[in-house]
């Protein structure tokens, strides 16, 4: 019988970090961390696409290790602001901002919008690579409104502003579980694992 599989994760955000954790929870599969990942050379996100950050970042660090990497690139989609902030939702605010930076900036642009300019998703796109070379890439979505004030301390980013209309809860206000039953990592992670058992 083969163990299960082992897996770098690369990312610096404990939220995401800590999504993955729960996902892989149960399945036969082990997410493992670069022990000294803030001291490896960082990839930088350049692209205009998810997918392309999402695949430079996994074959970048897939270079550090001998097992398989897997890297996001993840972020919020407002159509109504022409798609921002899109791949650049981690640097919405600037270098050195904080979620609550980044939610307030959203917020100002979003202000006396109507609910269809606050239609948005999130996306993420999952890259798996080995060696310098990509295995596979995953991606989904999941649609959302953004509400006018933030609601709920779960999740993080952008996740209390982003109403979940089927729950009528915002991602921040529902258990780790529920949103990665319903989340754009979730979604692409099952898709993942199910390529993993094939
Ligand atoms: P790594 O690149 O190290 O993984 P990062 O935070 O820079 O960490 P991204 O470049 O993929 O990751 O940026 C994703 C940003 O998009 C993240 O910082 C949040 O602001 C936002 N985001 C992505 N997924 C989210 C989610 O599930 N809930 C809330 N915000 C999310």
């Amino acid at each position: 019988m083969p163990g299960p599989a082992r897996l770098v994760v690369a990312s610096s955000n404990p939220g995401k970090l800590r999504e993955y954790q729960a996902l892989a929870a149960g399945h036969p599969i082990v997410l493992q961390l670069f022990p000294d990942f803030d001291s490896l050379p960082q990839f930088e996100e350049i692209y205009l696409t998810f997918a392309e950050n999402a695949a430079g970042k996994a074959l970048h660090y897939s270079r550090h290790t001998s097992l398989p990497v897997i890297a996001d690139d993840s972020g919020l989609v407002v159509p109504a602001l022409g798609g921002a902030p899109g791949p650049k939702s981690a640097r919405y605010a600037g270098a050195g901002a904080s979620d609550a930076d980044r939610v307030k900036k959203l917020l100002e642009e979003l202000r006396g919008q109507s609910r269809d300019a606050r239609s948005a998703r999130f996306v993420c796109v999952q890259a798996l690579a080995q060696a310098g070379k990509i295995i596979a890439v995953f991606s989904d979505f999941v649609e959302g409104v953004l509400l006018d004030a933030p609601r709920g301390t779960g999740g993080f980013g952008y996740d209390p502003l982003f109403l979940y209309e089927p729950l009528g809860k915002t991602f921040a206000e529902i258990p780790r579980e529920q949103k990665n039953q319903f989340s754009h990592r979730g979604k692409s992670f099952r898709k993942l694992l199910a390529f993993l058992a094939s």
